[in-house]
């Protein structure tokens, strides 16, 4: 089967960085990036910067792909592939949405056990500027089963 492709969207700001706590649906309860499901004829990019708008308030005007994270949900067969944005240029300033409640935290106190269990694999390669990608197998229960991680001179 097809990989469902979704978008993840990145703000950090000196020592800081923007997650939300996720407060419906997928991940719920969970602080996270920003994203979701491309829309019919959308790409990437355009995903990526209405998903962050929608959710944060936050207004995109430049990203940068910085990784590509792969899930495969064995239990059901599905399988995502998301794509990781670093945002470079923004305008506005984080508010709550129905889906979403932004919170900054500093870089050393990244609440790792409230998030995805894959994020402690991969946000550190991410902070620290590396391209990289990402293998992870996931049961129904939203447990890892499996990961890998490796550091990529290119996303192609
Ligand atoms: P709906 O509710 O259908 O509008 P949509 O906003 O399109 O949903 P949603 O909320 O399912 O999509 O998006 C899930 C978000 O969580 C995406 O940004 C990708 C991200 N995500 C999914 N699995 C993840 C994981 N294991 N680790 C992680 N982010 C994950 O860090």
């Amino acid at each position: 089967m097809e990989p469902k492709l979704l978008t993840l969207c990145m703000l950090k700001e000196g020592n800081k960085i923007l997650l939300g706590m996720k407060k419906r649906g997928f991940g719920e309860g969970w602080f996270n990036g920003f994203g979701g499901k491309l829309q019919e004829g959308e790409s990437l990019e355009d995903a990526a910067y209405r998903e962050m708008h929608e959710e944060s308030g936050i207004k995109v005007l430049n990203t940068s792909k910085k990784g590509i994270l792969y899930f495969d949900f064995v239990d059901d067969k599905e399988k995502l592939e998301v794509h990781v944005f670093q945002i470079e240029e923004y305008e506005g300033k984080p508010i709550e949405s129905e889906e979403m409640r932004p919170e900054w935290f500093e870089i050393d106190k990244i609440p790792f056990d409230k998030m995805w269990p894959d994020d402690i694999h991969w946000l550190p390669m991410f902070l620290e500027g590396y391209l990289f990608k990402g293998y992870f197998e996931f049961n129904d229960n939203h447990k890892m089963l499996s990961h890998k991680v490796k550091k990529v001179d290119s996303l192609n």
